[in-house]
């Protein structure tokens, strides 16, 4: 059998992409320190933390966001969904966040981005300096 295309299956991908680890996390069959959900996002703690405050913010249906240089008209209502998503994890002290984060998205492989299910980056807990890189 084509066993790519059986993850993409289970994974109930709406696109030709490989099944990635955030797949596992959405199913359930690996755990993750979930922060916020609701039937469009889920977000999770950084299991490699960048900063004090670090979540993940990423769409349960992947539908060909890989990446962000992949969006589309389409895509419109997720991607607002995520940004919403995020700016409220932003200034949820619970997570550590004081006032004010920084939401990153890295795209491809020059954009340094490992797993290849679109996802935005909080990142904060402490003053986070001017520079980008
Ligand atoms: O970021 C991918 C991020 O995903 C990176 O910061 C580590 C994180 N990651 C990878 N596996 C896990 C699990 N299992 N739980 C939580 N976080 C995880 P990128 O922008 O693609 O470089």
């Amino acid at each position: 059998t084509n066993h790519r295309w059986d993850s993409i299956w289970l994974a109930g991908l709406k696109d030709t992409d490989p099944a990635t680890i955030f797949d596992k996390i959405i199913a359930g069959e690996i755990p993750a320190s979930v922060v916020k959900e609701d039937d469009h996002i889920l977000a999770f703690k950084d299991i490699n933390p960048m900063a004090p405050a670090h979540i993940l913010v990423i769409p349960k249906d992947r539908n060909g966001l890989t990446r962000i240089n992949r969006a589309t008209p389409e895509h419109t209502n997720i991607l607002g969904r995520l940004l919403v998503a995020a700016g409220e994890i932003a200034k949820d002290e619970t997570l550590g966040f004081g006032d004010g984060a920084r939401i990153v998205i890295n795209d491809g492989p020059d954009g340094g981005q490992e797993v290849m299910h679109l996802h935005l980056h909080v990142l904060g807990g402490k003053k986070l300096n001017g520079q980008l890189g």
